[in-house]
């Protein structure tokens, strides 16, 4: 490969509070980007400094009276009653960055769809990135604003049809939503699904509306799958889903709280085979954007975006079983890499349930046609 990879950071969203005892923890992108420098792939990479996204920009997907609200919400001014019209349940997690913060996730994820169209990429890497449940008016699920749908906004400027693969343990719900009607973009999210799992949307049965019906597929699981059972939906789905829809480019929203011992999430997948999903797309060679998305047991979420980055950019023979040496090393607990799977922890869904969701899927494609 002629061209490097892109990787987008900017290191001042590394430093932003959330809120006490918030499970996110924007953190975990330095922690990440220490991996990535000590170990030496960060030379290897083409490095790019976002700006953060203008309100202009928001209003590709955002209201006008939203983006404003999240520019002065986070001020001593922010009106009480219109923080219960945008925020719903986020209403207590407003923070003092707030603006500069999602600005700087929605500025990356487009700087990534703009490296991609302009050929100057052709895998673009924003951890920073991956907000999937943002809506255009309301904030939803920690997600303020909705760069993904933005970055695909701008991908359908170039490409006629962009497959959008969401890997985190919730469903893509604002993504889902924004392209449900249109068949230029294909959604599919595997997630956790039961029991009021957040957000509770993803059935089987939603399959996307009008022009896109067809267009969207989702795959729901129970908690504790593991690494083979969750390859064994994943491959098939994907491979006939890309021969079906033959995208021009794909969006690959990556969060991490799908690995075992996630302090929100309830699978079991080891860090090797969540990597694996991701080496699979990139074999396809399609221009790809890589976001990050949710995480929430910090270190290993540093351990698999560190992986998955050397994956995609094909630079993995350069990794060991163990941690380079870096400035939180005692903060790994355990010098490996790997994020094994829980061995002690059963799989809820049977072989057969697993099957009958893969069949239904897979049938729905038999003909040919999207
Ligand atoms: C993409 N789960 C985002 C995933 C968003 C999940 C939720 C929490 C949570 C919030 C906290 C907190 C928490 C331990 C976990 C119905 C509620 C229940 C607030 C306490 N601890 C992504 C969003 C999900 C905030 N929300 O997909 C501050 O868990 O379930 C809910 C909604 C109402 C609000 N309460 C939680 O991964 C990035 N929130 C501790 C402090
Ligand atoms: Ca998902
Ligand atoms: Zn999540």
């Amino acid at each position: 490969m002629s061209t490097k990879a892109a990787y987008i950071y900017h290191h001042t969203m590394a430093d932003v509070i959330l809120g006490p005892g918030h499970p996110m923890q924007p953190a975990r992108l330095a922690i990440t980007h220490e991996l990535l420098s000590a170990s030496g792939i960060l030379d290897q990479l083409l490095c790019v400094e976002p700006q953060p996204a203008t309100k202009a920009q928001l209003q590709a997907l955002h209201d006008k009276d939203y983006v404003d609200f999240l520019f002065r919400a986070a001020s001593p001014i922010a009106d009480k009653d219109q923080k219960c019209v945008y925020l719903c349940m986020e209403a207590l997690f407003m923070f003092p960055d707030l603006y500069k913060y999602y600005a700087l996730c929605a500025g990356g994820t487009l700087t990534a769809a703009r490296l991609l169209i302009r050929g100057e990429a052709k895998i673009a890497i924003n951890w920073g990135g991956g907000l999937h449940h943002g809506k255009k008016d309301w904030a939803h699920g920690f997600c303020f604003v909705n760069d993904i749908v933005l970055g695909i906004i701008e991908l359908l400027k170039f490409y006629d049809r962009v497959l959008y693969i969401d890997i985190d343990v919730h469903h893509g719900d604002g993504v889902e939503a924004a392209f449900n009607n249109t068949d230029r973009v294909f959604t599919i999210s595997f997630h956790q699904f039961g029991n009021e799992f957040f957000p509770r949307t993803g059935r089987l049965e939603d399959c996307g509306e009008e022009e896109g019906q067809g267009f969207a597929v989702n795959v729901p699981l129970k908690p504790g799958i593991a690494d083979e059972a969750y390859r064994n939906m994943f491959t098939p789905i994907m491979e006939r889903v890309m021969a079906v829809f033959n995208p021009n480019a794909v969006v690959l929203q990556c969060g991490t709280d799908s690995i075992a011992n996630d302090r929100l999430g309830s699978l079991n997948l080891s860090a090797k085979g969540h990597a694996e999903c991701v080496a699979f797309i990139c074999n396809f060679k399609l221009p790809t954007m890589i976001l990050g998305g949710g995480g929430y047991t910090v270190q290993n979420v540093a351990r698999l975006w560190f992986l998955k980055t050397a994956v995609a950019t094909g630079l993995d023979g350069q990794l060991t079983e163990k941690l380079p040496a870096n400035k939180y090393y005692n903060f790994f607990g355990t010098g490996k890499l790997n994020v094994p799977s829980d061995a002690t922890v059963k799989d809820q869904n049977t072989a057969e349930e697993l099957e009958l969701i893969r069949s239904k899927i897979l049938a729905r494609y038999d003909s040919g046609t999207g």
